[in-house]
């Protein structure tokens, strides 16, 4: 029984951490598989298109990512269980960059930053965090976890999922029916989706103009988008367009129609935006070797597989 590492990047790095959990086990990193009928477990991350599809006793595949848009999108991929990486590390250090870019738009740095670079003393009115609504599209694992990094600062949650979720501190709604009224209740809206079919270029310039410009928050210039879903959520051109328009007043983007974002997007450029390198919530080698193992001995043991990637729904 071997464990393959199918990694477009970091794969020497989470060998090294599997190795030092588990020297014993038959470990192979790709292109290197050897025998392929030894191999029932791969860990894959971007792996050459076709490659798991050629594994005969491929019983399970385990995704570096919370995401697993991509490894979907391989027609080939076999029909084993696939499972997605959850994890606390990867859990918090998301939370973090929702509530870092939350307060940063809230506490209006993007003007700031302005005014530092033309050295113009001035204040700016801020509304209270409990003035500001801040909406979460997705409420799974990260959309609640970030609503709990916010809720101490007493913001105005909601959240918009495809089934109804009953969150702590957060008016939770769900389905396209519920979507209009969501957004027109944010002030800053903060993106969790996966990439589906359903949700593939959801955040376009339509999407925007919906979003709340008036009322008890007009202290803030106008609504603010924070991407860390997937770059396919977003139409980049649109985001620009809106942004042009004073529709949006600003954003803060992690993902990217094209990765890396190609240095002729004006998203690098543009004053109101901030750009991170899809680097919102990495996946740590060692919480991922610890995870790929737990769930390889869990399939080898017969139990259950947890965080199971429904196919049909595409998460
Ligand atoms: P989950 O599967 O736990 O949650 C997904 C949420 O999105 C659920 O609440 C789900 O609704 C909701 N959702 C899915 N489809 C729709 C739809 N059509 N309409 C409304 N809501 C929908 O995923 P995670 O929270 O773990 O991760 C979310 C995404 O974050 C990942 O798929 C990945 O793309 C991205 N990500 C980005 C990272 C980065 O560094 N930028 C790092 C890690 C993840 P329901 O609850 O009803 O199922
Ligand atoms: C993920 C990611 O899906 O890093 O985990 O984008």
């Amino acid at each position: 029984m071997a464990l393959l590492i199918a990694c477009s990047s970091r794969a020497e790095q989470f060998a090294h951490e599997i190795h030092a959990l588990d020297p014993g086990l038959d470990l192979r990193v790709a292109p290197d598989v050897g025998r392929s009928e030894d191999i029932d477990t791969a860990l894959a991350w971007q792996p050459p298109p076709g490659l798991l599809g050629t594994l005969p006793r491929l019983k399970l595949i385990v995704s570096v990512g919370a995401g697993v848009d991509a490894l979907l999108q391989d027609a080939t991929l076999p029909e084993v269980p696939l499972v997605r990486f959850v994890d606390p590390d990867l859990t918090g250090r998301m939370a973090e960059y929702i509530a870092l870019h939350v307060l940063y738009h809230h506490r209006r740095m993007t003007e700031f930053r302005e005014l530092q670079a033309a050295k113009v003393w001035k204040y700016l009115p801020e509304p209270a965090a409990r003035e500001v609504r801040v909406g979460l599209m997705g409420l799974g694992v990260l959309g609640k976890a970030a609503a709990g990094a916010l809720r101490p600062f007493g913001y105005r949650l909601s959240g918009w999922s495809r089934t109804p979720k009953a969150v702590a501190g957060v008016a939770c709604c769900s389905g396209p029916s519920a979507l209009d009224a969501f957004l027109a209740a944010t002030d800053i809206l903060a993106v969790l989706l996966p990439l589906t079919p359903e949700t593939r270029a959801m955040l376009n310039r339509g999407l925007v103009r919906r979003l709340a410009r008036s009322g008890r928050s007009a202290l803030l210039p106008g609504p603010v988008l924070i991407n860390a879903g997937r770059g396919g959520l977003q139409v980049d051109a649109d985001i620009l367009a809106a942004l042009d328009a004073g529709e949006l007043h600003a954003a803060s983007l992690d993902v990217f129609q094209t990765e890396p974002l190609p240095a002729a997007s004006r998203l690098w450029t543009h004053p109101r935006v901030v750009v991170t390198p899809h680097n919102a919530a990495e996946s740590n080698p060692a919480a991922i070797a610890r995870y790929a193992l737990h769930q390889m001995r869990a399939l080898q043991r017969g139990e259950a597989l947890a965080n199971l990637v429904d196919r049909s729904r595409g998460y």
